[in-house]
């Protein structure tokens, strides 16, 4: 390991995020890393263009349940990001995340269900209806942006996968591969990343695993090949690059949560209300705008669909 925070600045380096992690510290990790040199000579982050790699689903249903605000262009999703297995800069994604071997990909489904198995990416998306879903997306720290999924619902994963009566809660894994992904050889965070949900959250139809992003397959930086969205809560709930799907009985501890309890709750619901310890959710700055001038909305403006699923619930104590 390279680089090693002290214990005490943990919590606050991975937040607003990594504000005291040295950031020049962790290029030379990253680059001195690399088996080849090849990303050294980099200065730049070029997106790929859709264009370019021409991998587009076809036949997609374009949902109901998009919003009809204007989406951020490709450019704007796919070189500001947060995957910190990748680095904690914005663009460390999409700098280090082109050699992150997507295919084949495998995910495998554990815990309270009937059949565990580790599904093939392949065979989980063969014949599956694929729908655009156009959702605002709130990342904790303050930004948002618009963005064209293309996914289908979690639910229907779910469903096949047969949970048992003691099933109350889906855990997440992202892959965490140190040979891949710079960021793991680090050691702001506890790897795997790891993400929960309550499984009617899970079983909402707003929630969705994205395979695409504006008819095209997922770029790496995005959580390629699958990732985890759901809209109404903050960005880091929505789990990038998953290899495992567990059902439980007991709550899941989130990576994040983990980390630091006292700013990231399991809930992550968005909430102009509560705000973070160290600084205001009140409003918010949509991409790629300058200044914070956004109401930040209750559940990100999705309150008519979900905010029955915490009916009674204390959203001040369950942040
Ligand atoms: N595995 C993994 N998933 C992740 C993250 C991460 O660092 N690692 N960051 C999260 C955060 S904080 C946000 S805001 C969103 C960002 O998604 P985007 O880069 O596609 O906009 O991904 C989330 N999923
Ligand atoms: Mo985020």
């Amino acid at each position: 390991m390279l680089i090693k925070p002290a214990p005490d600045i943990r919590s606050s380096e991975i937040t607003d995020k990594v504000t005291y992690l040295n950031r020049r510290a962790f290029i030379q990790t990253a680059i001195g890393g690399l088996a080849i040199g090849a990303l050294a000579g980099e200065a730049t982050v070029k997106a790929q263009q859709p264009a370019a790699h021409g991998r587009k689903f076809e036949n997609i249903r374009r949902s109901n349940l998009s919003t009809t605000e204007t989406p951020n262009t490709w450019q704007q999703i796919t070189t500001y990001n947060n995957f910190y297995e990748f680095g904690v800069d914005k663009k460390d994604a999409a700098t280090y995340s082109k050699t992150l071997k997507t295919s084949p990909w495998t995910i495998a489904t554990e815990g309270e269900v009937t059949r565990p198995a580790v599904l093939h990416l392949e065979e989980v998306l063969k014949g599956r209806a694929l729908e655009e879903r156009i959702y605002r997306h709130r990342c904790v720290e303050g930004w948002s942006m618009v963005i064209p999924w293309i996914g289908f619902p979690l639910l229907d994963l779910i469903a096949q996968l047969q949970p048992t009566s003691k099933a109350r809660f889906v855990e997440f894994t992202s892959l965490s591969d140190p040979s891949q992904m710079p960021g793991v050889r680090a050691s702001y965070l506890r790897w795997p990343d790891t993400e929960g949900l309550r499984l009617d959250e899970a079983m909402h139809p707003l929630t969705i695993l994205a395979v695409g992003l504006y008819d095209e397959v997922l770029p790496n930086q995005d959580g390629a090949p699958i990732r985890l969205v759901v809209p109404w809560k903050y960005g880091f709930k929505s789990i990038k690059s998953i290899v495992r799907i567990r059902l439980l009985e007991q709550q899941p501890v989130g990576a994040w949560q983990r980390e630091a309890p006292q700013e990231y709750g399991f809930y992550a619901n968005v909430n102009p209300t509560v705000d973070h310890p160290r600084w205001s959710q009140a409003k918010e700055v949509r991409l790629p705008g300058f200044f914070k001038n956004r109401p930040t909305q209750m559940f990100n403006g999705y309150g008519d669909q979900v905010a029955s699923l915490y009916a009674g619930m204390d959203l001040k104590r369950n942040f």
